[in-house]
């Protein structure tokens, strides 16, 4: 690895205040004035979380209360129907970034001949996918915008499985809780079973009606218009569906989980 490699620890400073925030803008919605707003105060959230937070330790239990808190929140808040908005082909971001835990000269190179997609955990039959099963399914494809926590969006237009077809095809126990997804990088993430049924989310192949380049992802990344760029993992070599909550590279280091865009 390079000089590249970037720290999270900006965000965690800041993840009270975000935390806060996030919180307040969920209660905009009338659903939520329900919860009332005088709890959003530091005194109220010491008292939902049952802290006390006269020192450290307690403001970081407090903190990973409420991000816990606001992984429920969102999922709660998620509708399974509703759609990310899509742009015309005029509006892509050209060229579109490229982003990871390392530089660019550091992107993984895997061989298209002996890679295998790994379908592991709750499934019907344990097996291995190749990639010429995979361009052999049906494709649909998508202009949406990625959204990535460090500060930038751009549209990006992408094709690929719908991941619900994938997931039926694969014999996916679509009742568990969680699809944890392993990279070529040794990056992982996981989802909520809810965002790997949406409509919009893709086991994507291509990138601009070419294969997917290694710099964004070959030989394939899933695609979740309904997520924020971390959430969306490159290289993809293992899928496990599972009850178990799996954590994710950067969700280890203080990124909210359910990380909704
Ligand atoms: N395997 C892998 N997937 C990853 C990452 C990574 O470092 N490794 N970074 C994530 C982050 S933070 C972002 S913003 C997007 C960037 O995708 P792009 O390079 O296609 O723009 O990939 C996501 N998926
Ligand atoms: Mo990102």
């Amino acid at each position: 690895m390079r000089s590249g490699k970037k720290q999270p620890n900006a965000f965690l400073v800041s993840n009270a205040d975000s935390i806060i925030k996030d919180a307040r803008s969920e209660l905009k919605s009338p659903a939520r004035r329900l919860l009332g707003k005088q709890i959003l105060t530091l005194g109220g959230i010491a008292m939902l979380s049952g802290c006390d937070l006269s020192n450290d330790k307690s403001v970081n239990t407090m903190l990973r209360k409420m991000s816990f808190f606001n992984d429920r929140v969102q999922a709660l808040l998620f509708d399974p129907n509703k759609m990310a908005p899509t742009y015309p082909e005029s509006m892509i971001t050209r060229p579109f970034p490229f982003n990871a835990f390392y530089d660019i000269d550091d992107v993984p190179e895997v061989d298209p001949a002996t890679w295998r997609l790994q379908v592991g955990g709750l499934v019907n039959g344990k097996r291995s996918w190749t990639l010429g099963e995979l361009q052999a399914m049906p494709q649909e494809s998508q202009i949406t915008r990625h959204i990535c926590i460090e500060g930038w969006s751009a549209i990006g237009h992408w094709g690929g499985v719908r991941f619900s077809e994938f997931l039926r095809r694969a014999g996916a126990d679509t009742t568990a809780k969680y699809v944890a997804l392993h990279c070529a990088d040794n990056y992982w993430t996981s989802i909520d079973m809810p965002t790997a049924l949406h409509a919009q989310t893709l086991l994507t192949l291509t990138y601009d009606g070419d294969v997917l380049p290694p710099k964004y992802g070959f030989p394939a990344k899933l695609r979740m218009p309904t997520k924020l760029g971390y959430k969306n993992p490159k290289h993809i070599v293992a899928i496990t569906v599972t009850n178990e909550y799996p954590g994710g590279y950067w969700e280890n280091q203080g990124y909210n989980w359910f990380g909704g865009s």
